[in-house]
């Protein structure tokens, strides 16, 4: 007879092995008593496929989806494997990381376009909610674009009218998607041996839409069959991101919003309040999250959550929406992308609202657990299911916008269960950094000081720069990586800038303070941050503020004393728990801008050794620049501090 099998319980995750963070071991520990399932138990339920986890599936027509493993003992004479087309395995390979730096190239690039878009209505005089905020930043920027900021009048140079200029800047703006007949205007920024190597590569960007299109259809079935075209297309693409759609982004959020400057703020779960309206803005563009930030300070929402039963409004943030309004308000991050369902999972979120990139679709699955309204406002991002609400923004009423999303988190403040509990965790942190604010901290200049960044590259007091960014993956553990990481390149005297997860993880870790330079860095970066009052690990701001960081490297080649370009640079990058395509985008427009760029977990390359070889060495000799993965922290940093060591030497600057 048919034995019955014990009906099997559910596998959890362990929250001690999930995350080394203390709210969310807790808030996990508290889903899985009200069993509500959450990424972590996921994570142990289902694993990965072996296949895709190399790089070597393809599945870009329908003979396939053809798998191409690599043999158990390895590759011995050639590599016969291939598909049923013959693409072989360092065609699939390349294809994919192509489509990845693809997808990842558009998000950032779509985001950009929003923001430009929203630009170009403000200089038309569309729209009173936005104005510009930083004139200097919009002056600074309009010779890339061909617009003239002086007049002649009568033989004497004036200033010429602001919203002239704001006109032309947004309409050569918006021309970077889709222009024909030249390449994009930003590149000019980039020290000219690079713009020298790019030029001689065949790989400078002719529009940023483009570039997109080019991958979708080069990759296609049965069109370029040799990775190292794919790739030369790959690096074109990304460039079109960093140094185009990301960077135009970076920009003219800063001449809207302001640019960021030092500021006091919090970060993790424990910002959330008992006796507050609680409303979590999520995802990347911070078009209404700006507004939300207003509403939430106007006097007639905070009127009027007091009328329901509530002591203010609690705004805070996850992932880089949070990013964005922290640069600039001092909003608090309420967690980084592994948090966003335990936020909910409180019991104290009025609202989420949501815009696009990172969002889990299982949030509309635990709101429903709870009263939290999970709202989307993107025309471009929606969910199925049932309880999820969805209030469109639009630019041109963004204030009334708000206002609406606001007041429908305040009237369900009543709606909350009895049974909540926010992690009393939270830390202090200084946010806010930019090239601007980095250069006047660091002395007013990049050189020539006693306080100035090169000088103390120079002298050895600072050993090199590290850019720490990029996610957190649920294959590895919650924030271990990028903490021991960040840690052991301050403990080796190595100044980073963080953007992204990782910089609010830095934050919630409590990095992102002046007095954590004394307890975690050495000597010469302690005594250098201890002088001028700065955290040994700089918040640079959200994905797209990667850009930034290409900046503040070319300011430190321009100002002189560390060779000619980027890649002469004592300076490495980073994404230690990497997940999103957006960040393959972001490596490989660091690798082809000069930066030897280090990821963790895996990279989905292995199954192609040939084309790994291609990324992690070939690129160096091309761009300066290389790939590198270690899943291990402690030699991931090493390896980072190596190559640092590495250019100190060739620059003559090593003791
Ligand atoms: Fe998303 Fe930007 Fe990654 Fe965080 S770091 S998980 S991309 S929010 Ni960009
Ligand atoms: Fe298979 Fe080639 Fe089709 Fe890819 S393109 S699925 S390798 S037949």
């Amino acid at each position: 007879e048919a034995k019955q099998a014990p009906a099997k319980a559910p596998k959890l995750a362990d929250p001690m092995e999930a995350s080394i963070e203390a709210s969310t071991q807790e808030m996990i520990r508290r889903a899985q008593r009200l069993q509500i399932e959450t990424v972590f138990d996921r994570a142990v339920t289902m694993k990965p496929c072996a296949i895709g986890l190399q790089g070597i599936c393809c599945k870009n027509c329908a003979m396939g989806p053809c798998r191409l493993p690599l043999p158990k003992d390895g590759i011995e004479g050639e590599d016969t494997r291939k598909g049923l087309c013959g693409a072989t395995a360092n065609t699939i390979a390349a294809r994919n990381f192509a489509r990845m730096i693809a997808a990842g190239a558009a998000a950032h690039s779509d985001h950009g376009r929003s923001v430009a878009e929203t630009f170009l209505a403000v200089a038309r005089k569309e729209t009173n909610d936005y104005t510009i905020k930083d004139p200097a930043k919009l002056i600074q920027i309009a010779p890339y674009f061909g617009v003239a900021t002086t007049v002649e009048v009568d033989g004497k140079t004036m200033d010429r009218d602001l919203d002239e200029i704001a006109l032309g800047v947004a309409e050569a703006a918006m021309a970077e998607w889709g222009k024909t007949g030249s390449t994009l205007a930003y590149l000019k920024r980039a020290p000219q041996p690079l713009q020298d190597k790019w030029k001689e590569q065949g790989v400078l960007p002719r529009n940023i839409d483009r570039e997109v299109v080019d991958i979708m259809h080069r990759t296609h079935m049965g069109v370029d069959q040799d990775f190292k075209n794919l790739m030369k297309q790959g690096t074109r693409c990304s460039l079109a991101d960093g140094w185009g759609g990301a960077m135009i982004g970076t920009d003219l959020q800063d001449v809207m919003f302001g640019s960021p400057s030092p500021l006091q703020s919090e970060a993790n779960l424990g910002i959330m309040k008992e006796d507050h309206v609680n409303i979590i803005v999520h995802g990347h563009e911070p078009l209404l999250s700006e507004m939300i930030v207003a509403a939430c300070q106007s006097q007639e929402m905070i009127d009027y959550a007091k009328e329901k039963g509530a002591k203010g409004i609690q705004l805070g943030g996850i992932c880089c929406t949070a990013n964005e309004i922290l640069q600039r308000h001092g909003v608090p991050p309420a967690g980084n992308y592994l948090q966003q369902e335990l936020a909910i999972i409180t019991g104290a979120c009025e609202a989420m609202v949501v815009d696009v990139q990172c969002v889990f679709q299982n949030l509309a699955n635990v709101a429903k657990c709870f009263h939290t309204k999970l709202i989307t406002t993107h025309p471009m991002a929606k969910m199925e299911q049932e309880n999820v609400v969805h209030i469109e923004f639009d630019e041109h009423y963004a204030m009334q916008d708000a206002k609406r999303i606001v007041k429908l988190a305040i009237d369900n403040f009543e709606n909350r269960g009895a049974d909540i509990m926010i992690p009393r965790h939270k830390m202090k942190q200084i946010a806010g950094f930019g090239v601007e604010s980095i250069r006047y901290h660091l002395g007013g200049s990049f050189r020539g000081d006693y306080y100035t960044l090169n000088d103390n590259i120079i002298n050895g007091r600072i050993r090199g720069i590290a850019g720490v960014v990029g996610c957190n993956n649920a294959r590895t553990k919650h924030n271990e990586e990028h903490i021991t990481i960040i840690k052991e390149l301050i403990k080796n005297d190595v100044i980073v800038l963080t953007t992204g997860c990782s910089a609010i993880t830095a934050g919630i870790h409590g990095l992102l303070t002046p007095e954590s330079a004394a307890v975690h860095c050495g000597p010469g970066l302690a005594e250098v941050c201890e002088t001028v009052g700065i955290p040994p690990v700089l918040h640079l701001g959200s994905c797209v503020d990667n850009s930034r960081i290409l900046l503040a490297a070319t300011e430190v080649v321009k100002a002189g004393g560390l060779g000619n370009d980027i890649c002469d640079l004592p300076a490495a990058g980073s994404a230690p728990e990497w997940m999103s395509e957006k960040a393959i985008a972001i490596g490989q427009y660091f690798v082809a801008s000069g930066v030897y760029t280090v990821f963790g977990y895996h990279m989905p390359v292995d199954g192609a050794p040939v084309f790994r070889d291609h990324l992690y060495k070939d690129m160096e000799k091309i761009y300066g620049g290389k790939w590198d993965c270690e899943p291990d922290p402690i030699k991931h940093a090493h390896k980072m501090i190596a190559h640092i060591d590495k250019k100190r030497k060739e620059l003559g600057i090593d003791k």
